[in-house]
């Protein structure tokens, strides 16, 4: 476990980190899936880093203290204290202030992971541009976070309750690299395939390292986002999707959620209207990129 003090020590000392260091966000676990799904899948994700040959390491604030490798321990608290907070990077000094217990979002875990000298981060699928952005202005943080971070970012994607078509024009503008795992087509979250074309695609760990240390090489730091189509077997019927999606917004427009809250009410609500199918379908997701997120680590330590 990585203490804040130590993270400290290794921004002055760099390398001390786990070279095949995997940083999970948390955000999943304490908003994301429902009870017990949360902790079952922090243990598979933990069990697929590993046979990838990474090392899982789970972030979050437990009194507003660092922790860049929780125990699964501190993970179960964290999943079941009523108290935690989804802290995304601007509530880091919040969390800190106020000594509270935090899950991170991808924003805030890529923050945390450029302290402790990590470069790759693994969560399902980040957040994106919201429908009807034209009015809300809800597009999530982890997007201008990915353009300030340099990490590898293993995702399926965005969640396909997002708008698809201008997460990736969003993307696009900040100059962050979606760049399809053995595939060119932008993974829909629960369904393979999206229709929307990467012109970015690699097909292999090293080919994925070789992408990033080009980026590095030639000044771009940012992110690179390597997006891991769902296992055939458990991808959904994109019309299922669909119309679980379109239930799950029109319940949301209903009780009048917006802001934070939207996102993890709307995966709980297509948790209910799907009966328990997209849960399954986010659990596989996220052990295929964890399992990928570690072969790259593994490979990005190696190479290095
Ligand atoms: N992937 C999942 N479930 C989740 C998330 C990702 O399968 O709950 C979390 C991540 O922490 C991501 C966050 O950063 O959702 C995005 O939230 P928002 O749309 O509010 O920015
Ligand atoms: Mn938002």
């Amino acid at each position: 476990m990585i203490e804040e003090r130590d993270v400290m020590e290794q921004a002055l000392e760099a390398g001390k980190a786990p070279g095949n260091g995997v940083v999970l966000e948390t955000v999943v676990v304490t908003h994301g899936l429902p009870a017990p799904h949360n902790l079952i899948s922090a243990a598979e994700m933990s069990e697929a880093v590993e046979r990838g040959g990474g090392k899982p390491l789970f972030t979050g604030f437990v009194d507003g203290l660092l922790r860049v490798g929780l125990t699964m321990e501190e993970l179960r608290d964290l999943a079941s204290r009523p108290d935690v907070i989804k802290a995304q990077a601007r509530d880091i000094p919040l969390c800190v202030s106020r000594k509270l217990c935090a899950g991170t979002t991808v924003s805030s875990a890529l923050v945390l992971a450029e302290r402790a000298g990590l470069e790759v981060v693994v969560t399902g699928g980040i957040g994106g541009v919201h429908r009807g952005y034209g009015t809300s202005l809800d597009a999530s943080a982890d997007l201008p976070e990915l353009a300030r971070r340099s990490a590898i970012v293993v995702s399926a994607g965005t969640k396909s309750l997002m708008d698809l078509e201008k997460t990736l024009e969003y993307l696009e503008t900040l100059g962050v690299p979606v760049v399809g795992y053995q595939t060119s087509e932008f993974p829909a979250f629960y369904s393979r395939l999206s229709g929307l074309h990467l012109e970015h695609r690699v097909d292999s760990p090293e080919e994925a390292v070789s992408f990033y240390k080009a980026m590095k090489q030639y000044g771009l730091s940012r992110s690179m986002l390597l997006c891991v189509p769902v296992a055939a077997e458990d991808s959904m019927d994109p019309e299922d999707v669909a119309r679980v999606v379109e239930e799950a917004h029109e319940r949301a427009r209903v009780l009048g959620i917006k802001g934070k809250a939207l996102t993890p009410f709307l995966l709980t609500a297509m948790g209910v209207i799907s009966d328990g199918r997209t849960v399954r379908c986010n659990l596989s997701l996220l052990r295929s990129n964890a399992y990928v997120a570690g072969r790259i680590a593994s490979t990005l330590s190696r190479l290095a």
